[in-house]
């Protein structure tokens, strides 16, 4: 057995959010491989160390959406709300970092700035921010898919006197709006879960939607002991039954069609997922809301009714309930009184679909040439999901194919896990995965287990490289346009189609055969002995 090239260390992990703390504890204390994970913040938490806008929270229960991989962690923590506030999820984060004693092998403030792969040495050359140069025989991406911001699109940004925040970026001292006149761009999750907060203590604050959204109301509530210990009682049953869901979550309410029952089985369906939260009404109520227009049709008329029982104003109501795409073809936000927000004084709704944003005068917001003046202008623009944060790291894979190059037509990969090209290099929760339609934690935990078996398989057969073979590749690419093109996703424009990024090349970002399905075919492949895949080692290879 010839011997490869020794890179400096085996794994290198970018990102210390819920991917990189799983995988650094899993590759460096589970399976004994010298690991080290970079971080652009100066700690650790990911999404929930940048994202502290006010009202950030999570859409799925805080005691699904947690690590599952250690019994005693899931046992001793308690959350303190059902769905958890952004502050309480970043502590939980860095109990975990402290726990498993993570810190002292994350570089903080340090960006990767290339990674660039050595067909002759056969491993990955990582260069950093800070000047450092970093070989590893594994790349593991825990980039995020939600992590690189929009680059605002309004003329003039520069020009503004007062402030301008980011909610994907938000100041850690926070900030005061109290009795500002604060602008905000944008009503997406964010923006929803933002303006609710904002509007309280703001002195006035303007709403600029272009595309209203099907918010439906999160259920919040502050934990229940005897819940709290019913859940830790049945953890196992309960993380598998979210591991065999859609969206990977234990809900098992789901009838077949809006459309098999009568109009009042129907009401009572949807009311009762209404008053239940979460996204029960979503993926709880009928199987084929995302999939036929007519059933589709049911729910979003159903939302727009209830949007407008809570809005006094007619006129408002009517610009905030969506009538020009089906309900959840875009990603469907959870509120807590979001339309209440728009019966207070204090608050103004803005069209900028009729009347778009011409541009940022030095005084505020001018839209159809009339002027807004505001003291502070809040940026729910959104991001560039999921391909962003991979093309923002310089990839660079055989032969010079540079990763912009393989994605100008959208994404390329096998299971969104792997690529052509690429050996050795690990997306978790990549393009083409379920992953943003799914349980985050648990698809972490999923990919980081995959490509963990998948090194200890190599290692077993004293072989260095994995990399999907370029059919197996192209096969799964058109799989997953197949898959979309079976739902209603692909006529809206939402960042799951990229169609928020002027310029993106539009195609669904997601796999959408759901959960099961998608972890029974990676189960098939680890079987069938990585099929798709080709392993090699310095002197042989593997085609499976
Ligand atoms: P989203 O869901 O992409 O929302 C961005 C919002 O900003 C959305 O309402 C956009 O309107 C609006 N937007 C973006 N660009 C413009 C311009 N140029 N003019 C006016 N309005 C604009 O991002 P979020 O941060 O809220 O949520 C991202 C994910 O985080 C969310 O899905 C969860 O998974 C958590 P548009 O709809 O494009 O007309």
């Amino acid at each position: 057995f010839h011997r490869s090239a020794t890179p400096d260390v085996d794994v290198i992990v970018v990102g210390a959010g819920f991917t990189g703390l799983y995988a650094l504890h899993k590759f460096r204390d589970l399976m004994g491989l010298s690991t080290r994970v970079f971080d652009a913040a100066d700690d650790v938490g990911g999404t929930w160390y940048w994202n502290r806008y006010p009202g950030a929270r999570v859409d799925i229960e805080s005691v699904h959406y947690s690590y599952s991989f250690s019994e005693e962690l899931q046992q001793e923590w308690r959350w303190s709300e059902k769905f958890a506030a952004q502050p309480e999820i970043l502590e939980y984060l860095n109990h975990v970092a402290d726990r498993f004693d993570l810190r002292k092998d994350i570089t903080f403030e340090t960006r990767i700035e290339s990674v660039v792969w050595d067909d002759e040495a056969r491993f990955w050359t990582v260069t950093t921010s800070n000047g450092e140069t970093v070989t590893g025989r594994y790349f593991i991406s825990g980039a995020g898919n939600l992590s690189v911001p929009k680059t605002p699109e309004f003329p003039g940004i520069d020009k503004f006197a007062g402030e301008v925040y980011l909610t994907g970026n938000w100041p850690h001292e926070g900030v005061d709006f109290t009795g500002k006149r604060v602008g905000i761009i944008g009503t997406g999750s964010s923006g929803i879960q933002a303006i609710t907060e904002i509007a309280k203590e703001a002195g006035h604050l303007t709403v600029f939607q272009r595309t209203p959204n099907y918010a439906t109301p999160i259920g919040n509530a502050p934990t229940d002991e005897a819940e709290a210990a019913q859940v830790k009682a049945n953890y196992k049953e309960l993380r598998d039954a979210a591991r065999n869901h859609f969206l990977g979550v234990p809900y098992d309410q789901v009838q077949d069609s809006a459309l098999a029952v009568s109009v009042e089985d129907r009401r009572r369906v949807f009311d009762e997922r209404w008053d239940a939260g979460g996204f029960r009404l979503f993926i709880d109520s009928f199987r084929d809301i995302l999939f036929d227009k007519e059933a589709n049709d049911t729910v979003s008329e159903y939302i727009r009714e209830r949007i407008h029982e809570r809005v006094n104003d007619r006129e408002v109501a009517n610009l905030l309930a969506p009538s020009t795409y089906p309900y959840a073809t875009k990603r469907p936000p959870l509120e807590t009184n979001y339309y209440e927000t728009y019966n207070r004084d204090n608050v103004t709704l803005v069209d900028v679909k009729n009347a778009p944003i011409d541009e940022i005068t030095p005084d505020g917001v001018s839209t159809g040439g009339v002027e807004h003046e505001l003291d502070v202008i809040v940026l729910a623009t959104g991001f560039d999901a999921m391909t962003g944060p991979l093309l923002a790291m310089g990839m660079v894979g055989r032969d010079g194919l540079r990763l912009d190059d393989k994605f100008a037509d959208g994404p390329r990969t096998y299971l969104g896990l792997m690529m052509h090209d690429f050996p050795n290099l690990f997306l978790i929760t990549g393009p083409q995965s379920p992953s943003v339609l799914y349980n985050m934690p648990l698809a972490i935990e999923d990919h980081v287990d995959f490509a963990a078996d998948a090194i200890a398989n190599l290692h077993a057969e004293y072989l260095d490289t994995i990399e999907p073979l370029a059919d197996a590749e192209n096969e799964w690419v058109e799989h997953c346009a197949e898959l979309a093109s079976a739902t209603l996703m692909p006529n809206t424009d939402s960042w799951y189609m990229g169609a928020n990024i002027p310029g993106k090349p539009r195609v669904c970002l997601v796999y959408l055969g759901g959960a099961p399905t998608y972890r029974a075919k990676c189960a098939e492949v680890v079987e069938r002995r990585y099929e798709g895949f080709v392993l090699t080692g310095a002197d042989s290879n593997r085609t499976s």
